[in-house]
């Protein structure tokens, strides 16, 4: 199918799994809604804006922790694997990988295949002797993975504390996941947010420039772009607050005053004050994140951190 095609079938189509999970989130208390719903075409661009913000340390932290590891990377998991990148996403991490690790093969596995195979397309161009073998699946359950690298040993890459969007309990099944699809002798190569001083914590989900608050609010404007929805976007503001007690930003939609709207032609009313919450992002501690990966069948055998341990890059063995 041609990609201009392809665009229009997509602004017509609601993901009925969309449509389900906010209608539940806003009937239920306290009212949620999965993160990953951020992630349209406007929600992911305004996440690569986030990347790029001073109060968001995360993504060029890693990078310079990827570029340190590499070649202990190399070292330790051995040349000629087959990198498995779960939620590969756009991709933007794996080139800094690939170029380090020389692996026979990259399988990134994604959720959206449109994506999924823009970056392979691009990954091609740039590594044109690497096969590339894309996956479009929920790595959330274990993932057959093709035919053509079932010899090789692998190398998982969970880059970016994505893990960090699932709560403990999630976070151990999609890592046990992730064993079952990679099998036995497998690495995983992974990112993995710090607790640190909410003081540098809660602006870097809350920043200066207000595109966090614009990412969060982003998904109201989905809800009337997509399901019809009558949402007064102003009666909403954006808010991150840090969780001590379980050690996680969450991020929230609060209502500044008494709103009345209806989606999909149900109708949903929420008081002055209270959240729709929409996301959290966990953070660990050294030996809590190494007892995570345990708790999900790993075995931690390298770590890497910046000089202010502001984020983490583990390598564990099956
Ligand atoms: C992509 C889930 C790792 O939690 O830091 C960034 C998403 N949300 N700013 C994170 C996010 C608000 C990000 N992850």
């Amino acid at each position: 199918m041609l990609k201009e095609e392809n665009d229009t079938l997509e602004r017509t189509m609601v993901d009925p799994m969309f449509r389900a999970d906010v209608l539940n989130g806003l009937a239920a208390r306290p009212r949620a809604i999965q993160a990953r719903w951020f992630y349209d075409h406007r929600g992911s661009q305004l996440f690569e804006q986030i990347t790029d913000l001073p109060e968001y340390y995360p993504t060029r932290t890693e990078a310079a922790l990827l570029d340190k590891a590499g070649p202990q990377v190399l070292e330790i998991a051995g040349a000629g694997r087959a990198v498995v990148e779960f939620g590969s996403g756009s991709s933007a991490k794996t080139p800094r990988v690939l170029s380090a690790i020389k692996p026979s093969a990259y399988v990134p596995i994604d959720i959206s295949g449109d994506f999924l195979r823009e970056s392979a397309r691009e990954l091609s161009r740039q590594f044109p002797d690497l096969p590339v073998h894309p996956v479009e699946a929920n790595f959330l359950h274990p993932v057959p993975l093709p035919d053509q690298v079932a010899t090789l040993p692998k190398l998982g890459f969970f880059p970016g504390s994505t893990i960090g969007n699932m709560t403990a309990a999630a976070a151990v099944d999609l890592l046990r996941a992730m064993r079952h699809s990679l099998g036995e002798g497998a690495h995983l190569l992974i990112g993995i947010d710090r607790v640190k001083d909410p003081a540098v914590l809660v602006p870097a989900y809350d920043d200066s420039q207000g595109v966090t608050a614009a990412f969060n609010m982003n998904l109201l404007e989905r809800i009337n772009r997509e399901l019809d929805g009558t949402i007064p976007i102003e009666n909403f503001r954006h808010k991150a607050v840090w969780n001590a007690a379980i050690e996680r930003i969450e991020m929230h939609l609060e209502a500044v005053r008494d709103s009345e709207f209806t989606v999909e032609g149900r109708s949903f009313s929420i008081r002055q004050g209270e959240t729709i919450h929409t996301e959290n992002s966990h953070k660990y501690t050294p030996s809590g994140a190494r007892l995570l990966l345990r708790s999900g069948g790993w075995t931690p055998v390298a770590e890497w951190t910046d000089p202010d341990d502001k984020f983490a890059l583990l390598l564990a063995e099956a």
